[in-house]
């Protein structure tokens, strides 16, 4: 089997929501010596994708979704040794504060995101999903952060990442932590708009922003 039929079971085991399946694929990378952010960006992202479209054109109902993303997540669980084995720089290069804002419990894409900074060489530390407005920041202080990132998967709930920057200021201490915002329906604009730094497109977009964020704050 060459990559690409890989890849394409890949999105058919997600499609199917079959765990299994979507377990014993990623395996089988590891064992092709397949790059596993490729992996996932090629085989498991456009299939989480495709059941999302299919889920608003209603052919797909809640249930699928749930089996769809499981599986997903179990892959990345496979592959995330493999990323953080990787590791292409000095251990440390910045410490993030990552995590789906309040109200939000999509954490496919954030968990992405973490597992490729690791890889990077950032030190990550990850917060989950639904995450009070407070906790990015106690957490910062506490972190001693150097970036926060704020992943929002949902129209209503991507607001709370402008919290988080209002509360930043509010307590004067915007200017201490550079600010990377994300998700499906973020916007470079919207970034801009509620004052953040950046407002990468995808999770390898998301490595290269949070390098370059650190240069800036050098
Ligand atoms: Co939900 N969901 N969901 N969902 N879900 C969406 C987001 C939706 C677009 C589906 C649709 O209608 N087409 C829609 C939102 C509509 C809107 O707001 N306009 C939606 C909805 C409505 C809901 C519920 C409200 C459904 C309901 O209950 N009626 C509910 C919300 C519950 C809540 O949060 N309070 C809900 C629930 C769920 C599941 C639990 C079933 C499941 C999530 C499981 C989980 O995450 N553990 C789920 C899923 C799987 C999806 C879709 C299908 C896929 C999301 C995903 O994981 N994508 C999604 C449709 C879609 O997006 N196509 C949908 C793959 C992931 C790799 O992509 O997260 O975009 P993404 O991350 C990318 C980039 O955005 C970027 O990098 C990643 C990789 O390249 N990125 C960052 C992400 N975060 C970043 C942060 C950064 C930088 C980059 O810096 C900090």
């Amino acid at each position: 089997m060459d990559k690409n039929e890989l890849y394409q079971k890949m999105y058919d085991a997600v499609l199917a929501g079959d765990k299994e399946k979507s377990v014993e694929l990623a395996k089988e990378s590891i064992k092709m010596g397949l790059d596993p952010r490729q992996t996932i960006e090629n085989g498991y992202t456009p299939g989480i994708d495709k059941v999302g479209d299919l889920w608003e054109e209603g052919e797909y109902f809640l249930p699928e979704l749930v089996m769809a993303a499981e599986s997903t997540k179990a892959a990345i669980e496979v592959l995330k040794p493999e990323l953080a084995r990787k590791k292409e720089t000095t251990p440390n290069i910045g410490t993030v504060i990552m995590g789906t804002v309040e109200g939000d419990i999509h954490d496919i894409g954030k968990t992405l995101v973490s597992s490729l900074l690791s890889a990077a060489g950032f030190k990550v530390i990850d917060l989950g999903a639904d995450v009070p407005t407070d906790k990015f920041i106690e957490e910062a202080k506490k972190h001693k952060a150097d970036i926060i990132g704020m992943s929002a998967l949902l129209t209503t709930t991507m607001v709370n990442q402008k919290k988080v920057i209002e509360k930043l200021k509010e307590e004067g201490i915007r200017d201490r932590f550079r600010i990377m915002v994300g998700g499906a329906p973020v916007s470079r604009k919207w970034g801009n708009d509620i004052g953040a730094d950046d407002a990468p497109m995808s999770a390898m977009e998301a490595v290269k922003s949070a390098k370059g964020l650190m240069k800036e704050k050098v």
